[in-house]
């Protein structure tokens, strides 16, 4: 912040951006692991990583040679309990996906252990069945907020974007297993020594 005279806002989007000067030394740090999988945890702040230029650069740079890679979008559960909090949280995750179009997404519901059973089978059927999250949305939204998340869920069922939202939590450990089975599936068998 001192030396370029930023606020904390700027200094961290300026942080981010100078992480490009340094991709080879990451690169070398995360091949010293020899790691059959590796995780990285990017900013929440979209406009931090996936919002700027540097990062589906710093994405594709890290999926070095034959290495696959998947983007996992996390649905907080404190944020995706109403209709409308699941369909700006949609919305993000949609933009997320055309910024990183070249990698595959899996979209992920995070934090599972805030919710009961009822809770979390009617979120993951809100992904998977547009038509239930619009018959939700009608009943529990009013006003403006009611009629702009029609249009939009309208709009997402006609783009058909029946993403499955995979139930984890940290906390409980629970999901982990699930979630590894469907980033197998959608790498490529031939290149996965999982198979
Ligand atoms: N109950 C519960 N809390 C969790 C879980 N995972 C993380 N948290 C808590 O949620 C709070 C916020 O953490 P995260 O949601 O991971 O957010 P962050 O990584 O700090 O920030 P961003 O990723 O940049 O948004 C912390 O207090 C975590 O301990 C989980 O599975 N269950
Ligand atoms: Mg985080």
């Amino acid at each position: 912040m001192e030396k370029y005279g930023l606020g904390p806002n700027g200094a961290m989007i300026l942080a981010s951006d100078i992480m490009v000067n340094y991709l080879d030394d990451l690169k070398d740090e995360i091949d010293e692991f020899n790691a059959d999988w590796i995780l990285v945890d990017t900013a929440g702040q979209l406009e931090l990583f996936a919002f700027r230029e540097t990062g589906p650069l710093i994405a594709s740079a890290l999926g070095f040679g034959s290495i696959q890679r998947a983007v996992s979008f996390l649905f907080d559960s404190n944020l995706v309990l109403r209709p409308n909090g699941f369909i700006s949280t949609l919305l993000l995750a949609a933009s997320v996906q055309f910024r990183f179009r070249e990698i595959p997404q899996i979209n992920i519901l995070s934090k599972v252990d805030l919710l009961d059973e009822d809770q979390i089978e009617m979120i993951v059927n809100w992904s998977q069945d547009f038509k239930a999250l619009e018959e939700s949305t009608s009943e529990r939204e009013s006003g403006l907020i009611r009629e702009l998340s029609m249009n939009l869920s309208e709009v997402f069922t006609q783009m058909g974007s029946t993403a499955e939202l995979m139930p984890c939590s940290i906390k409980e450990e629970n999901g982990l297993d699930l979630l590894f089975g469907y980033l197998q599936r959608i790498f490529d068998s031939d290149k996965s020594k999982f198979y």
